[in-house]
Parts: C-alpha cells; structure tokens; sequence
C-alpha cells in the first residue's frame, strides 16, 4: 500500500490513465521574446520538471512518451526562449517527455539531418519513446492544440509559419518541426548523413518518407502555427549548392546512406535541469 506516499511518487502502480484530451490545453498561445530572461527563470517556472529535462503529469499516467530532438550550435539564445514556451506547453498536453539538444562539436560545416540521426538513437538508448519530434531550436509553437504525439503516418507539425505568411511554402515541404515513431524512422532509414550546409536535407526526409511506403499527414493550418525567431544564416552553415543534385538521387540512396550508416563519436552527455544535453562529433564531408 503506497497510500502514505504523495501521488507524485505513486507511477506506474494505480495511477489512471490521463484523459484522453488534455483539459489543462487552451487554443492559440501569445509568443513574445520577454527582454532579461533567463535559464534560471525557465528552471523556477517548471518546477516538475527533473534532470536530463524529462516530466511525466503528476496526478495521472500519460498516455504518450514523446522525446524532442533539437539539432543545435551556437544558438542558446533561441533555445532559452524554445525552452521556456515548450516546457510549460508540452505540460499542458500531459505528456510524458524528455528534452533533448543534440550539440554538433567544433566549427565543421553543420549536418542537421545527421545530427537528427544521433538524437533518434541516442534517446532510445534511455528509454522507450513512443514518439519522437525533430525540432528546430527556432521555432515556437502558437497553439496548444498542435498535439506532441504521433499518427500512424509521419507528421509534418510546421504546416503554418510567420515566415512563409502562416501556409505551407509547397505541398511536399517537410522541415521545421516533424514527428515519427522509432518504426517510422527505421522504415525510411532515419535521415540522410550527406547534407552539409544549409538546405535540401528537408526535402531528402519527406522523399524517404514516401520512398518507404507512407505519406505525411498534417494538422491543420489554424493548429499547426510557429513563429520563427529571426535570424540570419549562420556562421559554418553555407547554403549546400549540391543540394538540387543530390535530391534527384534520393531514390537510389536511401538505402545506403541513413540511420544504418551514421557513424560518430559522443563527447560528452549531460542531464541538466532543463534539458539533456549530448556533445558530438559527426566528423567532415568526405
Ligand atoms: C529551414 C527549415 C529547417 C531546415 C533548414 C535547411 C524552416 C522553419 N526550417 O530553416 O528545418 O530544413 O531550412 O537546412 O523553414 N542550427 C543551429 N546552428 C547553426 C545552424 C543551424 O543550431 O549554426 C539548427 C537550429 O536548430 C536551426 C536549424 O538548425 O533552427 C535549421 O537551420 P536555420 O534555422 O538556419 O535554417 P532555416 O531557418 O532556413
Ligand atoms: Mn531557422
């Protein structure tokens, strides 16, 4: 009998399940960038939130284990602000989850697909995430209803952002934010290692994604809203003028090239208060 212990530390025994629409969610969320604020100020508002930035709902168990994978280098001024929306919002959903920055060591050329390929395996080495939502430091949702989990298909989730006037930029668009099961990512063989530099490794993703025999499926444009925090292209992220040229081999090298093929070494694997953080190499274009 757990009785005697508060309810927080009850998982997993009698808790009931979370209802299946959250009633902690509202509709469409206000983003500014509040002047002054700081990691420290993110930690204080999220006080349910333990090491390695993981949360499981305190009253009931979650019906969802979602991980976010955030691709990242030199941009802890987006990520402070990323952190301090999505923390509170995932919450709302109820969801069980774990924060994850994926940090590229040195200044080679940056390999956003590649370093997705590390996340996907390196939090599943911790635990059994039922889904997994590839994320761009940048990007802040502006809907509570933009659901952290998956479908049965692969979700694209950025369907509606500022920059492109809140519509889909073109029918097959596929970057930003997207979510997959761990099935998912190993039937389209995770993402392509080869995109160095800025551009094309979106449009590689959403090809694998029907090379593999499924579609992507959305939510709609009132829910799946994000503002982009401005910025400019970064430093060690040239625009990949291979890119075009690559895209038309696709349907040959996905098989080769993928989550069956990535190859790189851990520096260095922190658990913070707000999120877990894992240095790597990923090497150089050969
Ligand atoms: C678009 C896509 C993005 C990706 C990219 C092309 C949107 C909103 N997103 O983003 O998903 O396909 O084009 O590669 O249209 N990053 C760092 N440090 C760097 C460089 C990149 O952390 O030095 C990360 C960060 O998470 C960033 C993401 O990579 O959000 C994409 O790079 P970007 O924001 O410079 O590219 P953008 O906005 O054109
Ligand atoms: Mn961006």
């Amino acid at each position: 009998n757990l009785s005697h212990l508060p309810r927080a530390h009850r998982h997993g025994d009698d808790m009931p399940y979370c209802p299946k629409t959250s009633p902690l969610t509202g509709g469409p969320i206000h983003v500014g960038f509040p002047s002054g604020l700081s990691l420290a100020e993110v930690e204080r508002k999220n006080p349910l939130v333990v090491r390695g930035g993981r949360y499981r709902p305190p009253d009931c168990e979650a019906r969802h284990r979602t991980a976010i994978i955030i691709p990242h280098r030199h941009r802890e001024h987006h990520l402070k602000f990323l952190l301090y929306y999505l923390h509170p919002f995932l919450q709302r959903q109820q969801l069980s989850y774990g924060v994850y920055i994926i940090h590229q060591a040195g200044n080679y050329t940056f390999n956003r697909a590649k370093l997705m390929n590390v996340g996907f395996r390196e939090a599943m080495r911790e635990e059994d995430w039922d889904c997994l939502f590839f994320h761009d430091v940048d990007l802040i949702p502006e809907d509570d209803r933009n659901m952290y989990v998956c479908d049965s298909n692969p979700k694209h989730a950025a369907v509606a952002m500022d920059k492109f006037g809140y519509k889909l930029p073109y029918k097959m668009y596929f970057g930003g934010v997207s979510a997959l099961t761990p099935l998912h990512y190993l039937k389209m063989n995770g993402f392509p290692n080869n995109y160095w530099g800025w551009g094309g490794e979106d449009d590689d993703i959403g090809l694998r994604v029907t090379l593999a025999g499924m579609y992507i499926t959305r939510p709609s444009l009132q829910v799946g809203r994000y503002k982009m925090i401005k910025h400019k292209l970064d430093k060690g992220n040239d625009v990949n003028p291979k890119r075009f040229n690559m895209l038309t081999k696709t349907r040959h090298t996905w098989k080769l090239d993928g989550m069956n093929t990535a190859e790189y070494e851990i520096m260095s694997r922190h658990h913070l208060p707000l999120y877990t953080n894992i240095t790597v190499h990923i090497g150089t274009e050969e």
